[in-house]
C-alpha cells in the first residue's frame, strides 16, 4: 500500500465514534500536541495539505478523519497532555479516548507518536503501557528523528527501547517526516496488521 495510495477528508468531529458506521478498520494516530501527528499521517499517504498541522501545539480540539483507498480510516485526534490545555479539556479527552477505546469495533490498532529528541513522557509510557494490557495493536513512531544526529538516534532509539519494553510493547521505528526516514517500515507494520484482519472484538 505503500506506493501510492488514494486518501481523502471523510469529516472530523468532537466525538471519535461519530464515524462509527464506517465499517473500515481504523488505525488511530496517538500522541502529545505537537509531536507530528498529522505531519506523519500527510506522510504516509504522500499528501503534504491533507491532515492540518500547526505550530500552535493543542489547537484543535477535533478528531480528524480521512479514508485510504477505501481499505482503511486515519485517525487524527487533538494530542494529549499539553501543559497549556485545560485540566477539564484534559480529562474530558481521556474520557472520550477510554469510550473510543471500549466501544470502537472497527479500531485495527495505533500508532502512538513521540518525540524522538526526548524520553517518552510518564504519559505516553501511562498510554503505551494501557495500550498493551488492552492488547490493542500498537507501534511506537519516534518523530523528528531529523533533528538527531546518527548517533544521538541510535541511544534516543535504545533508550526508547529500553523503556518500551513492557509486556505486549510495540515495535519501535525512527520516524522523520522531512526526509520520510520510517514510511516503508511504518506502512508494513499497518500493512501486516490489515492482512492480519487483526480487528479487535471478533471482527
Ligand atoms: N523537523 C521536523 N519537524 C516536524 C516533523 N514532523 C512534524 N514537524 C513539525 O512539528 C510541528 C507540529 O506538527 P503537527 O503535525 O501539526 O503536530 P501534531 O502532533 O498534529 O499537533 P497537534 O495537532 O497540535 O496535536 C509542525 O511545525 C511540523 O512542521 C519531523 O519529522 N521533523
Ligand atoms: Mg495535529
Amino acid at each position: 500500500m505503500n506506493a501510492r495510495v488514494e486518501a481523502r477528508y471523510v469529516g472530523s468531529s468532537m466525538n471519535p465514534l461519530v464515524l462509527r458506521r464506517n465499517p473500515l478498520p481504523e488505525i488511530i494516530f496517538l500522541g502529545r500536541s505537537n509531536v507530528g501527528k498529522s505531519s506523519l499521517i500527510n506522510c504516509l499517504l504522500g499528501q503534504k495539505g491533507l491532515a492540518r498541522t500547526s505550530s500552535t501545539p493543542g489547537k484543535t480540539r477535533l478528531f480528524f478523519f480521512y479514508e485510504v483507498d477505501e481499505k482503511l480510516l486515519f485517525v487524527d485526534p487533538p494530542g494529549y497532555g499539553y501543559a497549556k490545555v485545560a485540566e477539564t479539556v484534559r480529562t474530558r479527552w481521556m474520557k472520550e479516548m477510554e469510550r473510543y477505546f471500549r466501544k470502537s469495533d472497527t479500531l485495527m490498532g495505533v500508532v502512538q507518536v513521540m518525540d524522538a529528541r526526548h524520553a517518552p513522557t510518564p504519559i505516553d509510557l501511562d498510554m503505551a503501557r494501557w495500550l498493551a494490557e488492552s492488547q490493542i495493536p500498537t507501534v511506537y513512531a519516534l518523530n523528528k528523528s531529523d533533528k538527531l544526529t546518527r548517533s544521538k538516534l541510535a541511544e534516543a532509539m535504545r533508550r526508547a527501547g529500553g523503556e518500551l519494553s513492557f509486556p505486549g510493547a510495540g515495535q519501535t521505528i525512527a520516524f522523520s517526516t522531512v526526509n520520510k526516514d520510517g514510511r516503508k517500515e511504518l506502512w508494513g507494520v499497518l500493512d501486516k496488521w490489515r492482512a492480519e484482519e487483526k480487528l479487535l472484538h471478533g471482527k
